[in-house]
């Protein structure tokens, strides 16, 4: 199995099979891997093998794919989701030894961060290109912000040591503007950095939202090889 694309497949099914069960609440992740989940619920229940499932979308993208199969779709505010969802399957861009992630190369993560900590249980799909002996070192990490504190925020960024600069739209005229209504600005940091750390201080610059940094939960891992081979690891 060499192509990229029979990977995530298979990882998104693989993630379903596994750990999906009847009367689940689910938080359904974004993204070309995890959106494999989402249609592996919609086949199982529309087969009638799977019932009783409530899921709660992290993005326009899965809240469409999810609709268009029927699967039944809530939010956290809603009655029955007090305790929020029993399991998120998402994706990530990289993810270091310590289980700490770099999320929103789908420019979702504010959605997915909300969901992931509001679950018992977060399982990351990924295919092996995305473990990362330094996480930042393929991607930058993204920072949702508001539309007016675009500028503070790439001098702040600036002065932490990051090249930053705001994601711009593919096929569509200036800035990438995110579910949420925001914008995105991408910081690629030269050398290693502290992610729990970095993750607060971001935080805390006015007109940030949040980050891609995913440090305050430990996800279940499900590892995706080449040869079609997944690895879990708890
Ligand atoms: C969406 O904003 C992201 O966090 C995705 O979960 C992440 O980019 C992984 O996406 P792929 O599975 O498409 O690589």
């Amino acid at each position: 199995m060499d192509d990229l694309s029979e990977v995530k497949k298979a990882l998104g099914y693989g993630a379903v099979d596994r750990f999906v069960r009847d009367g689940m609440r689910l938080g359904l992740g974004t993204g070309s891997t995890a959106v494999w989940a989402a249609r592996r619920v919609g086949e199982l229940l529309a087969g009638g093998r799977l019932r009783g499932i409530r899921a709660v979308a992290t993005s326009l993208q899965t809240e469409l794919e999810a609709r268009s199969m029927g699967i039944p779709m809530a939010t956290l505010n809603d009655k029955g989701l007090e305790e929020g969802v029993d399991l998120t399957i998402d994706g990530a861009d990289e993810v270091d030894a310590q289980r700490l992630l770099i999320k929103g190369g789908g420019g979702a993560m504010l959605l997915e961060k909300i969901v992931a900590y509001a679950s018992r249980r977060f399982l990351v799909i990924i295919d092996d290109s995305k473990l990362s002996s330094r996480l930042g070192e393929r991607f930058p990490v993204p920072v949702e912000v508001v539309e007016a504190a675009v500028g503070p925020v790439i001098r702040a960024l600036g002065r932490l040591g990051a090249a930053a600069e705001l994601r711009m739209g593919a096929r569509k005229a200036g800035p990438v503007v995110t579910d949420l209504g925001n914008l995105l600005i991408d910081a690629r940091f030269r050398g290693p950095f502290d992610a729990i750390a970095l993750e607060s201080e971001l935080r805390l610059i006015p007109g940030v939202l949040d980050t891609g940094l995913f440090t305050r939960k430990r996800p279940e891992l499900l590892v995706g090889h080449p040869d079609g081979t997944l690895d879990y690891r708890e």
